[in-house]
């Protein structure tokens, strides 16, 4: 597929989608969603994957939002339909079997802000504002952002930034435990692929269960989340990578992972 509103890079074992629309400061529409969803599927099923880098074009923003001109003309039910779309696309970036960092180059809000959370954790330029402007248009978040945001921060937090739609800055967001790391804006990409490449060299399949394990474990009571690492922790066990990192370890060298279950 040929994209027009996203560009997908590849190198070694780290993908990277950039939303590109900066006339519209990247905001997403219906043609975004749909080439996102074509190149998350494209990205889950090249086994040589190991990180996905979500960022922005430009130096203004990650994603301003849901595109505003084409919500303005949406009935309730194409507002439904689109809502619908958003959240499957986003939750299928969210249920990723490798790791997804956002690098937030600017301003994420409403629906950039929603992307970014959906991510397993964020990386901020000095730059980088966030928020979930909609009830100044009088709407809610669609794409799922009253849900992750109370997981992420403290329900209260949540609840001002979704009730007044104030914008915050990276270092308000990282203090709040929304972004991991604050960095300059030139730098954010070296920090990104730097950590990218950290997660790459690990086991493949221990890093699939793990972001599988917490996100499964987090909507459940410990007891179930404990007996779901359980089971996880024995998978990793008849894993190829299990072997060789155990056996590494006590041959004193660097583990190779290759990232496939044994028979
Ligand atoms: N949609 C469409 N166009 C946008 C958007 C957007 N979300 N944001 C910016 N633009 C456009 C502007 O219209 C402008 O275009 P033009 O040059 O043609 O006039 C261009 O980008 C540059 O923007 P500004 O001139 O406004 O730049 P400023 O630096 O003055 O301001 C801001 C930057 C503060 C980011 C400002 O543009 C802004 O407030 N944007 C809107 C932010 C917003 O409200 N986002 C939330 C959108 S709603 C949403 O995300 C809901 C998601 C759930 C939907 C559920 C399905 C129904």
């Amino acid at each position: 597929m040929m994209y027009e509103n996203i560009l997908v890079d590849t190198k070694e074992e780290i993908a990277t989608i950039t939303f590109n629309r900066p006339k519209s400061l990247n905001a997403l529409n219906g043609a975004l969603f749909s080439e996102l969803s074509v190149a998350l599927d494209s990205i889950q099923s090249d086994e040589s994957i190991r990180v996905l880098i979500l960022t922005g074009a430009g130096e203004k923003a990650f994603v301003a939002g849901a595109d505003i001109t084409e919500l303005a003309q949406f009935n309730p039910l194409q507002a439904k339909e689109f809502a619908h779309k958003g959240q499957t696309v986003i939750n299928k970036l969210q249920n990723l079997p490798i790791a997804a960092i956002a690098a937030v180059n600017g301003y994420a809000l409403g629906g950039g802000s929603e992307m970014a959370l959906a991510c397993d954790f964020i990386y901020a330029s000095e730059t980088a504002v966030f928020g979930l402007p909609e009830i100044t248009l009088g709407l809610i978040p669609g794409f799922g952002g009253t849900q992750r945001l109370a997981r992420l921060i403290p329900p209260n937090m949540a609840k001002e930034l979704l009730f007044t739609g104030n914008m915050i800055k990276a270092e308000e967001a990282k203090s709040l435990g929304m972004v991991n790391r604050v960095c300059k804006q030139d730098e954010l990409m070296e920090h990104a692929l730097k950590t990218a490449k950290n997660i790459a060299a690990k086991g493949k399949v221990a890093l699939r269960t793990a972001k599988e394990v917490v996100n499964k474990g987090l909507n459940v009571d410990l007891e179930t989340g404990l007996f779901i690492e359980r089971e996880a922790f024995a998978i990793c066990m008849a894993s190829e990578d299990a072997k060789e990192g155990t056996r590494a370890f006590l041959e004193k060298r660097k583990p190779v992972f290759k990232g496939k279950l044994t028979e």
